[in-house]
């Protein structure tokens, strides 16, 4: 009898570490996504190219701050280059993570020679 009491509390407890197991698996899932992606983040700038313009005509960062430039080629083939603070991407170097140590406004310019519209290709990185 004593045996049965014994093995009927194992069930219980067995139980109970499953119920509670199952409610931390929960929470986690739900809390890890967010979290994990703002802190990943930092200054992103993306410069999408296509024939022959980039996806916006200026893009704003902060001064003192890690910023990573990528170049999406989605359309031909083209190249970005911001002389003052000697970057330049293609599709072999595609991005790139710098701090920019002075604000102002530089040129960003297409560096591979694309096409017609190759001369009016730029935009501008505006460091604030
Ligand atoms: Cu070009």
């Amino acid at each position: 009898m004593k045996k049965l009491l014994v093995l009927f509390m194992g069930i219980v407890l067995v139980i109970a570490i499953a119920a509670c197991g199952n409610k931390d698996t929960k929470s986690a899932q739900s809390s890890t996504s967010p979290a994990a992606t703002t802190q990943a983040a930092g200054q992103q700038v993306l410069l999408k190219a296509t024939n022959f313009k980039f996806d916006q005509s200026e893009y704003r960062v902060k001064k003192g701050e890690p910023v990573t430039i990528t170049l999406d080629n989605a359309q031909g083939v083209h190249g970005a280059s911001i002389k003052e603070f000697k970057i330049n991407l293609d599709n072999s170097n595609k991005t790139v993570t710098f701090t920019p140590d002075k604000a102002g406004t530089f040129p960003i310019n297409c560096s591979i020679m694309c096409g017609s519209g190759h001369a009016n290709m730029k935009t501008t990185l505006i460091v604030e």
